[in-house]
Order: C-alpha cells, then structure tokens, then sequence
C-alpha cells in the first residue's frame, strides 16, 4: 500500500497520524530526534526544513531513521534540494500564502522531473504558513494571515479543496512560541474533506488535543524530540491518539 493510501485510512478510521519531523540541517538534534521519535512511536517520519540543506546530510538523516525504525519517510523539501531517492514519499507542496510565485509553483516544476527520476510517491499538498515570526515563513515569503480571523484560513482551504489538493498543512512554524489556533483548524476543517495536518509549536498535551478536536487528522512533532524526555513524548502521542472528543 502506498504511503499516501495508509495516511488515508488512518483518516478514515478515525485515528490521528503523529509526523516526526526531522531536521537535517541540525546533525546531532536531528540524530536525538529520530531516536526520540522512533522510541516513542511515530506513525510516519517527514524530514527536511526550511534553510540549509545538503544532499549529503539529508541521505544520512534517512540512513539513520531507518536503522531505528520501519515506518513511512516521507520529504518534507523546502526547495529542490530536499529531494531524494532513498524516501518513500514527498509532500508535494505549493505554499498558496506565498508573495513569491517562486514557492508556489516554480521549484515543483524544477523538483517534479527530480521526483520522477527518483521514483517518488508524490502527495499533493496545499502548504499555508500562518504566523509570520518563523524562518519557515521568511524563507518562503508567506504572506502573514491576520490572526482572529478563521475564516480567511477556510478560504484557502476551500480553495485547496477545489484545485484537487488531497492534504492540506497548517503551519504555526517550526520552535514557534504558539500552536495554530484551534479555530483556524475548525475553520480549515469544516472548508475541507482532505488530509488536514497542522504542526509548529506542539509542545503540550492540551494543545495537541485542542487541534486533534479541531479536526487534525495528522500532527506534526519536531521540536519536542529534539527536547523532552520519553515520557513526556509519550504524554504528547497519548493525547493525539485518544479519541477524539
Ligand atoms: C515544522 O510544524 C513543524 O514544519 C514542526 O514544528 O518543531 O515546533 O514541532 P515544531
């Protein structure tokens, strides 16, 4: 079964993904991530990131997550570099709050022949940074969204929906100070049929429970791997995978 077929199911039946997201652009964290998050039971790994990215380094994050662990590794590219062949799977992503075309359409046309090439399961997904003080969203010159204002977010994902984008990630930005907002999730949710993951600033039960009920149906962990202990990690999946409320 391909990658995409089993994030689906998982939707279907109701049970909530954790992403362990690994950085190869941190070395060592990204070494105590993978372990952190193969120990503590991820459903999938996405590895990449939003600055620095070397072929080199990214092979060996992939080489070391699959020495602990034998669950889906799907790319997580921030630019045509984070591609592959040793992954399963790519996030095929177009940032739609983007300000530069670039990041919208420009780097999938010169990753896709990449991605043939490399035999990779392409997911598409619509990518929307919410919060503008993290490097994810200079980087990739989103256009901030007004918080407070939910609807502007249902927007998109509706817009997502229609141009046939199968997942949809809401962005709060790696290490950042504050998870997306639950009703930012409510609204995407209600607007859209698809995939929905939200990820950045998980750190907490409570906050991965406030988006599980939301609507999550995949979380997305990068920063608390690289920090907490296991059973705090263990508290972070329990809270994603109780039934929803
Ligand atoms: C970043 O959403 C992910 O793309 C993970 O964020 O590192 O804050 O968990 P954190």
């Amino acid at each position: 079964m391909n990658v995409e077929k089993r994030l689906l199911r998982a939707k279907e039946e109701g049970r909530v993904v954790v992403f362990g997201l690994v950085d190869p652009a941190k070395p060592g964290i990204g070494a105590r991530a993978a372990r952190m998050a193969a120990e503590a039971g991820v459903d999938a790994f996405l590895v990449g990131g939003s600055t620095f990215v070397d072929r080199d380094s990214l092979d060996e994050a992939i080489g070391n997550i699959r020495s602990l662990s034998d669950v889906p590794v799907i790319l997580f590219p921030g630019n045509v570099n984070g591609l592959t062949p040793k992954a399963d799977a790519v996030l095929f992503t177009s940032l739609l709050n983007s300000e530069d075309p670039y990041y919208i359409i420009g780097a999938q046309v010169l990753g896709a022949p990449l991605v043939r090439k490399y035999g990779l399961e392409a997911i598409p997904t619509a990518y929307l940074i919410l919060h503008g003080d993290t490097a994810v969203s200079h980087v990739g010159r989103a256009r901030e969204l007004p918080p407070g204002k939910p609807e502007l977010v249902a927007m998109y994902a509706m817009a997502a929906g229609m141009m046939g984008m199968r997942f949809l990630y809401l962005e709060g930005g790696s290490g950042s100070s504050r998870h997306v907002d639950p009703k930012s999730v409510a609204a995407a949710r209600s607007a859209y049929e698809g995939f929905l993951m939200v990820g950045g600033g998980l750190r907490a039960p409570e906050a991965v429970s406030a988006v599980t009920s939301a609507g999550a149906d995949g979380i997305v962990l990068g920063t608390a791997f690289e920090s907490m202990d296991v059973d705090e990690l263990k508290a972070l999946l329990e809270a994603a995978r109780r039934r929803r409320t």
